[in-house]
């Protein structure tokens, strides 16, 4: 999350005997925030899980994929905060499956740390099981992969690994440990002590005092926030409310900002935004961004305005100004500038705030959300109404329940749809964008957060990619409940196909039978096929006591597009060279005429 340092220490702890490096690694891996490891054990890596299982800190979970190991660390990392998701896998092949988990952190900026077995190094031959250059294959999706060589570097390299993967720009770490390190003892006298990571404090005054000095002087200012922002939702909603100015989201920081606040407009402020966030911010002339980095989905694929007088704050010095200039860089931690700012703020409104304003966006926002509302409520079919569901389902769980969202149509109406109240508590694959995210993200989600409700929003064909994980769930006797938007289709790119070429290539699904599925994993079966059975399938679905997942197959209406499709469709054709613009028109033209 932050930028930072490990404070440098000379301490030592003594060992005094010969241990195993499957030892040492358990140790290091029991002094760092790590509750569970995932993966699957293969023969490079079973004395480190035998090691594992006798930890009385950490618990070593079996998954059914190495990809769905990774969403399920991953997921500790997004919904603690405070826990780094780890992964214990084979190399080569335990790697290449994560990668997809590994690459969703790296891009998301999410910390995790990957301890893989490796070929022996003490033997001559060559063809070893397994044997590929892992840091090589590893480098474009780590911050950093270490291969260690001896006993006494195990302990410190894995340190060196976690304080790289929480500091600055989190992301994920990779370190491997060759099995014959792992089975085979050696004398270590002692090894450093861990010494918690510190945020490091930002001297900012020069570039504070010229953003204070920009928002209070603006007529209509705007605040955008990232994940960056997820741990400063409070501070940020006194100094939206200090201003009076509506608070848009990106999507991965949908939970930066209470759903339920009345200056929270929607995701985005373009024209694929919600139709609150996009009047909210039409007059935007002073734009205060925390911990987002225009990226192309909450942008609408970069289709938004963004005033001259942008300050922004990011932990990536390289995001600050990348895709929109900045007028104030402040290149850091959120948790220590946004304060600061607030207090900066605080100083000069002073007590007064800008109430007319506040009073006139909030309603402003209120009235757009309403009748976005009731535009989706009056589209009623015999399928299910998403934000009947939606409304419903938030109804039916408390504020800090734990929603796990893949990538697909889905995505969107969730975005759109439900009220997100708390921080962490929606996490989906965002740059990456990989499906397959949702299912097993609710085990780590709910192994993280025993006391809290977990559920997760899946599309039909990302359940397909890794819904057998649920079969995780049902043996560690989580309830989550998973809702499965069954449409048939890879419906967020078949809806793009509609239109362009009159015809759905590769995205129409088999009839998937997941009576069948949910049986053969152990799993609870809920149908919801229509508006009347909303209520009722949510509440079977969510009982709780019963120490078992749910399987939800929700019979959902699709026929109307999402804001952010529709938006998304037409800025992107406006970047078209004219000749291709015209190819498009034309093709699409013909193929409705022709069928
Ligand atoms: C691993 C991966 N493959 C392909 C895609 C491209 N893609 C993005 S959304 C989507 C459709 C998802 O279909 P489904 O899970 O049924 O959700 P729906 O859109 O129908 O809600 C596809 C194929 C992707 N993002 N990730
Ligand atoms: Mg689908």
């Amino acid at each position: 999350m932050a930028s930072g340092t490990q404070t440098q220490t000379s301490a030592r702890v003594r060992i005094g005997g010969r241990r195993t490096g499957a030892w040492l690694a358990r140790y290091a891996l029991e002094q760092l925030p790590v509750s569970h490891t995932f993966g699957i054990p293969g023969v490079h890596t079973t004395e480190l899980y035998d090691e594992l299982s006798q930890s009385k800190k950490i618990r070593p979970v079996l998954s059914t994929h190495e990809c769905c190991g990774a969403f399920a660390a991953d997921a500790i990392s997004r919904t603690t905060g405070e826990q780094i998701g780890c992964l214990v896998i084979v190399p080569a092949a335990g790697v290449t499956h994560a990668m997809s988990g590994i690459g969703e952190c790296y891009l998301d900026g999410i910390p995790m740390l990957v301890i893989t077995g490796g070929p022996r190094t003490d033997v001559e031959f060559g063809y070893q099981l397994h044997g590929i250059d892992q840091q090589r294959l590893a480098d474009g999706i780590v911050k950093g992969a270490w291969k260690v060589r001896e006993h006494r570097e195990i302990v410190p390299t894995i340190f060196e690994a976690y304080r790289t993967a929480v500091s600055g720009v989190p992301g994920p770490v990779l370190v491997e440990i060759p099995v014959n390190l792992q089975l085979f003892s050696a004398p270590v006298d002692d090894v450093p002590a861990f010494v918690a990571f510190v945020p490091e404090a930002a001297s900012l005054r020069r570039e504070l005092d010229a953003a204070v000095q920009l928002l209070c002087r603006a007529r209509s200012p705007g605040i955008f926030v990232g994940w960056g922002a997820v741990d400063v939702s409070a501070p940020v909603a006194q100094i939206a409310e200090l201003l009076g100015a509506p608070v848009s989201t990106t999507l991965q920081g949908l939970s930066a900002f209470p759903g339920n606040h009345p200056l929270h407009a929607g995701m985005g402020f373009s024209r694929a935004a919600d139709p609150a966030a996009e009047n909210a911010f039409a007059g935007c002339d002073c734009l205060l961004a925390i911990g987002a980095s225009f990226g192309e989905i909450p942008t609408g694929s970069f289709g938004c305005r963004v005033p001259a007088d942008l300050v922004h704050i990011d932990i990536s010095p390289a995001a600050i100004g990348r895709n929109f200039p900045a007028q104030v860089a402040l290149a850091g931690d959120s948790r220590v500038i946004v304060p600061e700012l607030l207090a900066g703020l605080q100083a000069r409104v002073g007590g007064h705030g800008h109430g007319e304003r506040r009073a006139r966006v909030q309603a402003a926002i209120a009235k757009d959300k309403n009748a976005y509302r009731e535009e989706w409520q009056r589209h009623i079919n015999d399928r299910v109404n998403p934000a009947l569901f939606f409304t419903e389902l938030r109804r039916q769980l408390l504020d800090d329940a734990i929603m796990t969202v893949d990538d697909g149509n889905h995505t969107f109406l969730a975005a759109e749809l439900f009220e997100v109240r708390h921080p962490r508590c929606f996490v989906s694959p965002t740059d990456f964008n990989s499906m397959g995210y949702a299912v097993p993200a609710a085990v780590g989600a709910k192994l993280a957060n025993p006391q809290r409700q977990v559920v997760s929003i899946v599309g039909d064909g990302a359940f397909l990619m890794t819904g057998l994980e649920s079969i995780t769930a049902v043996t560690l006797g989580l309830e989550i409940a998973y809702f499965v938007f069954n449409d048939g289709e890879l419906s967020q790119i078949s809806q793009g196909q509609e239109i362009p070429y009159n015809r759905k290539s590769c995205t129409t699904l088999g009839e998937i039978r997941f009576q069948g599925i949910a049986e053969a994993v152990g799993a609870r079966y809920v149908a919801i096929a229509n508006n009347n059975e909303i209520e009722n399938g949510i509440r079977q679905a969510l009982t709780s006591g019963q120490g078992c997942p749910a399987i939800v197959d929700v019979r959902i209406d699709y026929s109307k597009r999402t804001r952010f499709t529709q938006g998304v469709v037409k800025t992107a054709l406006q970047t078209f060279p004219f000749r291709d613009k015209a190819r498009f028109l034309g093709r699409a033209l013909m193929r409705k005429i022709t069928g």
